[in-house]
């Protein structure tokens, strides 16, 4: 009995169809549909695959996990040798790269160069046979790599058969396989909770994820990849230029870089850096500095290779995110939920721009993996506006006779016993408000700029007032401070006492949401705050509210209901609740409002450039008004809100007929639903 011939075409358009939604969701970031009808069609594929295994084939989308394990990779010989660039570590040594380009190539005109990202990842060579992925390879030594296929199979963003299109016979293109920044930080989040090995830079954690010998392994790791070259074609060149030879991939279904530009002379590149650089952070992935290429692909061949270097191309580099320093004490330091963390202490040291003396340590745990002892001379590791963290010791430069950190048994502020948390990784201080550390940063938190916003209340200030015994709770803050007893206190002149009152009489008007962040619940953030608000309205019904119906709000899953019914369960919590009341703490109750019901509900915007209030409060407002407020642009986008200096969002927006608004635009649709 031969297979039946509706399932074989079953089977086929199935195939087209993930293949097209995968291409839009990893190569265009632009998800048709949502994640769950997705694995519907992937599973509905397995089901049918599993039933006639005759329809299965290498390209299907099934194939790609579940290969065995591998004794050893295989090594690969390079048909094209994989080379490396030189480096640019300031201006100076570019201005001097481009001075070498004009003369080699006897030009005065300024040249045209391709600017991208380098991302900081691992290089892989692709090579495809009509249209079917044969190998990928790391670069290894550049002549000679590891077959990694089974492993590269598994990466979503790379295609297993080339989309429709006019590919050469042999096309081998090659690129950066990265982790992304979120990836790698839940997957470090989730080692740490479990405590387990942590990866030290989404760079190492690409790496180690591809030289996985099971690609299983490798399949449950979020790895992605951006191409930036070619190796052996079957034909001599796709295109005139190298822009417009790597615009030809997306058709493909091949990832590139979506800051790909062209820019003119040396001053080009040096305005793309700088402003790159501003922008490092926000981009989604690590990367360490900037290529640039001559776009002409005949003034390449022309300029050549020395040694292992072309000479068409460089890296300019950012400052290392990496630096060492001496690890001169560790301290153990209580935080608003009693968690106690290791704090390293270090001889100050400049890593990217920033002058850094402190940095974390996680956990006892993390410490005694890592075998981390005062003395050591220590990688300090920094990303964007992330804490900046010890990565790991240098074995080489320890001096003999250091000895071994060991957590204290006692809480070091208030002297209770620490107690390993339920998952048994984190250490709290059982002490509760009894303990000042604890009573301190309760009091900062309430009184930060997402909470209550109580402007003048610096931290130093909560730590004289907690320390003197002037105030204990929150509440504490409205009924127990006065000009008077502010300006007796260190670096309080009169006039910052009276501000201070005043910004404490300002701060009593606020909204539920704002109040509920500000009390300081577990595990209750911005965003959780906003759904309790929006779904009970006012303040009695959520803290009447059992777990079951804690579980109907959106963003509550049964830990967050447990702490937050624990929470309104506490005497003294309720008692500071009525205090804060009493002394006038107030806002507008809402009606119970069901999302769909808000003036914006069903709407998706995204927010970019510089926007002349801070993105926080203007992402406050918007979902207070029902709508989503995304960190891409998408199809789905509504409206993409953009600042001054937007840059690739905007692009994409134009690409995908999303309505772009200015702040005025922004101002008419909140003005539009009555809330500019
Ligand atoms: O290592 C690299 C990173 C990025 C590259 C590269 C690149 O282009 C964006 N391009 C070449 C030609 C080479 N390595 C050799």
């Amino acid at each position: 009995m031969g297979t039946p011939p509706e399932a074989a075409e079953r089977v086929g358009s199935l195939r087209a169809q993930i293949d097209r939604y995968n291409y839009h969701y990893y190569v265009l970031d632009d998800p048709l549909i949502p994640d769950g009808e997705f694995d519907r069609l992937l599973r509905e594929l397995q089901i049918l695959e599993r039933k006639y295994p005759e329809l299965v084939t290498p390209a299907s989308p099934t194939q790609r996990v579940g290969a065995r394990p591998l004794e050893a990779f295989e090594e690969v010989e390079h048909k094209v040798p994989m080379l490396s660039l030189d480096n640019a570590l300031n201006d100076r040594e570019l201005e001097d790269f481009d001075r070498r380009v004009r003369e080699r190539l006897e030009v005065a005109a300024p040249i045209i160069y391709a600017a991208e990202p380098k991302l900081d990842g691992l290089a892989i060579n692709l090579r495809y046979e009509s249209g079917m992925l044969v190998q990928a390879a790391t670069r290894g030594d550049g002549e000679h790599g590891e077959d990694v296929t089974q492993n590269v199979r598994t990466i979503p963003s790379v295609p297993l058969q080339l989309l429709d299109g006019d590919w050469p016979e042999v096309l081998e293109v090659r690129g950066e396989i990265f982790m992304p920044t979120a990836g790698f930080e839940k997957f470090n989040r989730s080692a740490l909770e479990k405590g387990e090995k942590t990866f030290a830079n989404p760079r190492n954690a690409a790496a180690g994820s591809l030289r996985q010998l099971d690609p299983r392994i490798t399949a449950q790791r979020p790895l992605a990849m951006f191409c930036y070259g070619f190796g052996d074609l079957s034909v001599a060149d796709l295109a005139v230029t190298y822009s417009a030879a790597i615009g030809l991939l997306p058709r493909w279904g091949l990832p590139v870089s979506p800051e790909l530009r062209r820019v003119e002379g040396v001053t080009g590149c040096q305005h793309y850096y700088r402003e790159l650089e501003k922008r490092r952070f926000q981009l989604g992935y690590e990367i360490d500095g900037i290529v640039f290429k001559v776009d002409d692909l005949g003034q390449q061949r022309s300029l050549g290779f020395v040694t292992r270097h072309p000479r068409w191309a460089i890296a300019r580099k950012f400052p290392p995110q990496e630096e060492m320093t001496r690890l001169l004490a560790i301290e153990v330091q209580v935080g608003r939920t009693g968690a106690v963390t290791p704090v390293a202490r270090l001889e100050p040291v400049n890593v990217a721009g920033v002058t850094v003396t402190n940095a974390t340590l996680h956990n006892a745990d993390e410490v005694r993996r890592k075998d981390i002892r005062v003395g050591d001379t220590v990688v300090i590791r920094r990303a964007g506006d992330v804490i900046p963290q010890v990565v790991r010791v240098l074995p080489e430069r320890r001096p003999p006779d250091l000895i071994e950190f060991r957590m204290p048994s006692h809480c070091p502020e208030c002297g209770s016993d620490l107690i390993r948390d339920g998952d048994g990784v984190v250490l709290r201080c059982s002490g509760g408000l009894y303990c000042p550390a604890q009573r301190k940063e309760a009091i900062k938190h309430f009184a930060s700029r997402r909470a209550l916003d109580i402007e003048g209340l610096g931290d130093r200030l909560v730590d004289q007032l907690v320390e003197k015994g002037v105030i204990e709770t929150p509440a504490d803050l409205f009924t127990k401070l006065n000009p008077a007893i502010l300006s007796g206190l260190e670096r309080m002149g009169e006039k910052s006492a009276r501000n201070l009152c005043a910004a404490l009489e300002k701060s009593k008007e606020t909204t539920l949401a704002r109040f509920l962040y500000a009390l300081g619940i577990r595990e209750v953030g911005e965003t959780t705050a906003h759904a309790l608000a929006q779904h009970f309205g006012n303040l009695a019904g959520l803290m009447k509210a059992d777990t079951e119906s804690l579980l109907a709000v959106p963003d509550v899953g049964p830990v967050v209901a447990e702490h937050i019914h624990a929470f309104f369960h506490q005497m003294h919590n309720r008692e500071v609740i009525t205090a804060l009341q009493s002394a006038g703490i107030r806002w507008n109750d809402t009606q119970a409002a069901r999302a769909e019901q808000q003036p914006l509900a069903g709407k998706t915007l995204v927010l970019t450039g510089t926007l002349s209030r801070p993105r926080a409060e203007i992402k406050e407002q918007l979902q207070a008004l029902g709508a989503k407020v995304s960190g891409s642009v998408s199809g789905k986008t509504d409206y993409l809100v953009a600042g001054e200096d937007a840059g690739s969002k905007l692009d994409k927006a134009g690409k995908l007929g999303v309505a772009v608004l200015d702040e005025k635009g922004l101002e008419k649709l909140l003005q539009s639903v009555g809330h500019a």
